[in-house]
């Protein structure tokens, strides 16, 4: 086994479920309270955005009352104290990771916390309500939507991810599905190029086959004990 210096961390809702945020495949996820094609795509959006602006609305004020858990803390521990590269490749919204204290993270499907004005492309941070449709304070138009990446857009920041894997000896999936692309093809990318691949999840996901090795249970234990064995040697 190569020497590990490089590590790609990618997060998904399971590490933000034991913080209280509902994941959206599992049962009582939001995928079986709200209609996908409604809520999160841009045709969805032009048809009814009334009802998109509220989803969102309801899901930023809620994220704003939890609180990071152990698997947060971890990875920011990590973050803090692993000498060689690290990046983390989150495809949540919410802002977890920062506020354990991560820094070196990237939000491949945008963030809760920002405002995105289709009029002049500026983000904003932003975390009120948009149901009213506030202006842009860069522009004034009343043209602000979820800086969220929805179905049939590309996320963000592929170049960055793609390089970053390239260069990784080490691929870590926590708490994802594996049922959205691309990031559910991070790991054959990652095994394409002889990268070590490890899944930390609840349960056996769609890509788990594709994983060198897989450990199931509760992120907040998993993760930790993980870092642990990394930061240990
Ligand atoms: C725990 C736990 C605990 C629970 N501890 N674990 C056919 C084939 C292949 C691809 C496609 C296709 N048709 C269309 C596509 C592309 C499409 C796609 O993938 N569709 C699939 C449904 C098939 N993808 C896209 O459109 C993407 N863009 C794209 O491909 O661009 C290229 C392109 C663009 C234009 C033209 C041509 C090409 C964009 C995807 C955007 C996804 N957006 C969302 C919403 C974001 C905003 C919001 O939050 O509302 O992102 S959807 C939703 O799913 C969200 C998530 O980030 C994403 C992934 O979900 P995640 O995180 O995996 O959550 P869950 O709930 O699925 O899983 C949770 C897991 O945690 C479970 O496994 C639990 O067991 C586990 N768990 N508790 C540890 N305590």
């Amino acid at each position: 086994m190569r020497e590990m210096r490089n590590i790609v961390i990618l997060t998904g809702a399971g590490i933000s479920a034991e913080s209280g945020i509902d994941t959206f495949r599992d049962a009582g996820g939001l995928w079986e309270q709200h209609r996908v094609e409604d809520v999160a795509t841009p045709e969805g959006f032009a048809r009814d955005p009334d009802l998109v602006l509220r989803f969102y609305d309801m899901r930023r004020e809620a994220i704003q009352t939890k609180q990071p858990n152990p698997a947060h803390e971890a990875l920011a521990r990590l973050d803090r104290d692993w000498g060689g590269e690290l990046l983390i490749v989150t495809q949540n919204v919410d802002d977890l990771h920062e506020r354990a204290g991560a820094g070196r993270v990237l939000h491949m499907h945008g963030t809760h916390l920002n405002a995105w004005c289709t009029a002049c492309d500026a983000r904003t941070p932003w975390t009120g309500p948009m149901i009213d449709r506030p202006s842009c304070p860069e522009c004034g138009a009343r043209s602000l939507r979820p800086d969220v990446v929805w179905f049939g857009e590309m996320p963000y920041e592929m170049d960055r991810i793609h390089s970053a894997l390239r260069q990784a000896d080490m691929f870590v999936s926590i708490g994802t599905s594996g049922a959205v692309y691309p990031a559910a093809g991070f790991v054959q990318e990652a095994r394409a190029m002889r990268v070590r691949t490890l899944e930390l999840n609840l349960e056996a996901s769609q890509g788990s086959r594709w994983f060198h090795e897989t450990r199931q249970g509760p992120a907040s234990q998993l993760v930790p004990q993980w870092v642990d064995e990394v930061l240990g040697g």
